[in-house]
């Protein structure tokens, strides 16, 4: 009896580590992604599984389930987060609720401009945010560009904080954003991407913001045909796993998961660039009128309310936001 259940114990022990190095290392992960084939993020998490497959001799693999067909961004979240999926890329916003010190690149005007936004992820304040994620059950592995969001509609052109007073306006999953949208006297409507087109179509919402890619991808120009370019917010993207599966791996193949995600991460970039102008140009031919903002002066003063509410809900954030401000 005594030597069955040692026996008994050996081979479940066994069975446990063959499971566990199996689950860690040899299974097809799944990687979820909100955007539409062709999209530059889409193209380069498939370069991503490409890589990785290709670096690890097929030990590590990647099955990338494009334009949310495993869900809204919020819900992956969540699945990455808890191990259900292992793989997103995820914009830093619906992360902000989760993760305190990833929030703070959600408030409005925080990056001078995209150029600022990378010097600020590759220096200490992009560490933390780093950290920040890791503790949640995210490890970023790589930084995607989402450029900047501005603010579209089907009424007007915005050209001054009054302009979005009474406005609908879609936000995506974060207090922050509807605490921006009540600061310039509109009203927030939190949904999920995937709903907007239509909402906008049908009146449920005025108005949105994205980037011109996302702006021309969904279709919205066609509903919603007056974009200002309010630059209000500049969000960047991971490409992340969940925490139990990175720290499963050994050093090497961490060391090559990494390394197929910073290629990746490039290839993004460098499409990103492309795909803005291409769809600014897409969107306009469309017959969207593109508005420009020469003095974003009255739009950043609206916002100190949220900055003030914000700092008030996080003390402890006080020195990442300054630390932001003061890189040049
Ligand atoms: C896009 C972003 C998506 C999603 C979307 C949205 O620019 O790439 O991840 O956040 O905006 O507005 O929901």
């Amino acid at each position: 009896m005594r030597f069955m259940s040692k026996v008994t114990l050996a081979i479940a022990a066994t069975a446990l580590l063959i499971g566990f190095s199996f689950s860690a290392q040899a299974k097809e992960w799944r990687g979820w992604n909100i955007h539409v084939a062709g999209y530059p993020n889409t193209v380069a998490m498939d370069k991503f599984a490409e890589l990785l497959k290709e670096k690890s001799g097929g030990k590590m693999t990647v099955k990338m389930y494009h334009a949310g067909t495993l869900g809204s961004q919020p819900d992956a979240i969540e699945q990455v987060r808890a191990g259900a999926l292992e793989i997103g890329n995820f914009n830093l916003g619906p992360l902000g609720p989760i993760v305190p010190e990833a929030n703070v690149v959600s408030l409005p005007f925080i990056f001078k401009d995209v150029d600022h936004m990378w010097r600020v992820l590759d220096g200490k304040a992009g560490d933390m945010i780093n950290e920040g994620m890791s503790k949640y059950g995210i490890v970023p592995l790589a930084w995607y560009d989402a450029g900047a969001r501005s603010f579209y509609n089907s009424k007007k052109a915005i050209m001054k904080p009054e302009d979005v007073t009474g406005l609908k306006v879609r936000v995506m999953n974060n207090d922050l954003y509807s605490g921006m949208i009540a600061a310039l006297g509109g009203n927030p409507s939190p949904m999920a991407f995937a709903e907007v087109y239509q909402s906008l179509k049908t009146g449920v919402v005025d108005g949105a913001e994205n980037n011109y890619p996302s702006y021309e991808s969904t279709g919205h120009f066609e509903v919603a045909g007056f974009y200002s370019n309010s630059q209000h917010l500049i969000i960047p993207e991971t490409l992340c796993i969940n925490t139990d599966v990175y720290n499963a791996l050994s050093p090497e193949d961490q060391k090559i998961l990494k390394e197929a995600a910073v290629e990746s991460a490039m290839l993004q970039r460098q499409l990103w660039k492309e795909r803005e102008k291409a769809s600014k140009m897409k969107v306009e031919a469309g017959g969207s009128t593109i508005n420009e903002i020469p003095d974003k002066s009255g739009f950043q003063a609206a916002m100190k309310p949220v900055y003030e509410k914000f700092l008030a809900d996080n003390p402890n954030l006080k020195p990442l936001v300054e630390m932001i401000q003061n890189t040049p």
